[in-house]
């Protein structure tokens, strides 16, 4: 007993240490509903990329705008990136909330407290592997970041669902400002359960002899002593706002410096992203050169073919042959998962014209196979809304120039709508597979 109440005490005394007129629960609000908007964006673009690289069987995807797969995951790095400074402001408005007392009122409240706790948990481990991909340090991992990301989505929204099931009254009183704050705008501060504080600022007066604050802005309350003047009202006011402010500036800056890597308008402030437009060989960013992929030899050699096959049906194809089919010029964006895009112009033979060489069905998958013997991306498959799409190409030119042996020379796919992942360098074989 004197144990709980001593415990009690140190929290209660930490949280009156820890309170400002910046962590309030209408912050906690505003920032939350921020965030969560933030999330359910990274939530619904990450399962579009997720399933265009690992479709279900009856999954159909949109290939128009050609650009679609840029803006998604443009939105899904992008918000990703914001998340940083608006989980941390928001962690810094509820800081308090950590040292309640007494630290588990009831079974629901234990069950509210651990869903927060894993919120929090998966969320900044989320969005940390997610800043790390972009810089392409996945490979520290040790486990597949894919797989991985696309768990742990599924328990940050389910624990954010959770925690906004329990912070509903919460979240309802402080939604809008005109509740929140009283005529001459100081914030209206309504206990979320007042007995359980009063139980212990009662005990605490019992056990120190002195008159106690409580709630989780206890100090705010001591500070004001109910009536604040208004020179402290303005002093918290000016706080409050402060902090808000701040956010603010740190959230626009961060996306206005890194955003530009996929949104054009912004890549003369593109400061902090990994990427920068037309910073690579033909102007166009590498995310493995021929080297690390260990193609350089079978790539530049002068024996090299591409073969096509349906069932017993084969068609092998020169270079010169490749270059003897009508040839196509369509700009089409390489956007790669990590956020980064660039348009760029492809010239060659249309998909759909060696998928006819060999009789393939208009509805046929395909197994595309690159030179690339190592890592994971050497053997990719495309569903025939893409296959038979006439903007996708076999590409042997870019910016009308031969391919760069690290853009996939001597060809490569490219398709409208697909994750760059997806577009694979230095064909080798492409194969009919149901
Ligand atoms: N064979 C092969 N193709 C590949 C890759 C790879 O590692 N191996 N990387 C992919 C990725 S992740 C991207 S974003 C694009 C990048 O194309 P670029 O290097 O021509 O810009 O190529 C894709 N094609
Ligand atoms: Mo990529």
């Amino acid at each position: 007993m004197l144990l709980t109440a001593r415990l009690q005490r140190i929290l209660h005394q930490i949280r009156r240490a820890v309170a400002s007129p910046a962590r309030n629960a209408r912050h906690a609000v505003v920032l939350g509903r921020l965030l969560a908007l933030a999330f359910l964006a990274c939530f619904a673009t990450g399962l579009y990329s997720h399933f265009l690289q690992d479709p279900l069987p009856w999954m159909v995807f949109p290939n128009r705008p050609v650009w679609i797969y840029q803006l998604t995951q443009g939105i899904h790095v992008t918000a990703g990136i914001a998340c940083f400074p608006l989980l941390f402001a928001k962690l810094f408005s509820v800081f308090p909330e950590l040292f309640q007392s007494p630290p588990v009122r009831s079974f629901g409240h234990l069950v509210e407290r651990a869903s927060i706790a894993l919120f929090v948990a998966a969320s900044l481990m989320q969005i940390t592997i997610g800043l790390l991909n972009t810089y392409q340090l996945y490979a520290l991992f040790g486990f597949s970041f894919r797989l991985t990301h696309y768990a742990l989505a599924w328990i940050v929204i389910g624990s954010l669902l959770i925690h906004i099931g329990v912070k509903l009254p919460t979240i309802a009183r402080y939604w809008r400002k005109r509740d929140a704050y009283d005529g001459d705008g100081t914030l209206v501060i309504e206990e979320e359960d007042p007995d359980a504080d009063l139980e212990v600022a009662d005990e605490l007066q019992r056990l120190t002899g002195r008159p106690q604050a409580h709630g989780v802005t206890g100090r705010l309350f001591a500070w004001m002593d109910r009536t604040p003047a208004p020179r402290e009202a303005h002093a918290a006011r000016e706080t409050r706002r402060g902090f808000l402010a701040t956010v603010a500036v740190a959230t626009t800056v961060l996306v206005a410096t890194t955003a530009g890597q996929t949104f054009r308008f912004l890549d003369p402030v593109n400061a902090f992203a990994p990427r920068k437009k037309g910073v690579g060989p033909q102007t166009l960013p590498v995310n493995r050169t021929a080297k690390a992929a260990g193609v350089l030899a079978t790539a530049t050699a002068p024996e090299w073919t591409l073969t096509i096959v349906n069932g017993g049906t084969r068609e092998v194809f020169s270079r010169s042959r490749l270059r003897a089919l009508p040839q196509r010029d369509e700009v089409l964006p390489i956007a790669c998962v990590e956020g980064w895009s660039q348009d760029a112009v492809w010239r060659g033979p249309r998909l759909s014209d060696l998928l006819d060489a060999v009789g393939a069905a208009p509805d046929a998958h395909v197994r595309i196979t690159s030179l690339q013997r190592r890592g994971n991306f050497g053997v990719t498959e495309m569903q025939p809304e893409f296959a038979r799409d006439p903007l996708t190409l076999v590409a042997l030119e870019l910016f009308g120039e031969e391919l760069d042996i690290d853009h996939g020379y001597p060809a490569r796919v490219i398709a409208p709508g697909r994750p760059g992942v997806l577009q694979t360098k230095w064909l080798s074989m492409i194969e009919v597979i149901a």
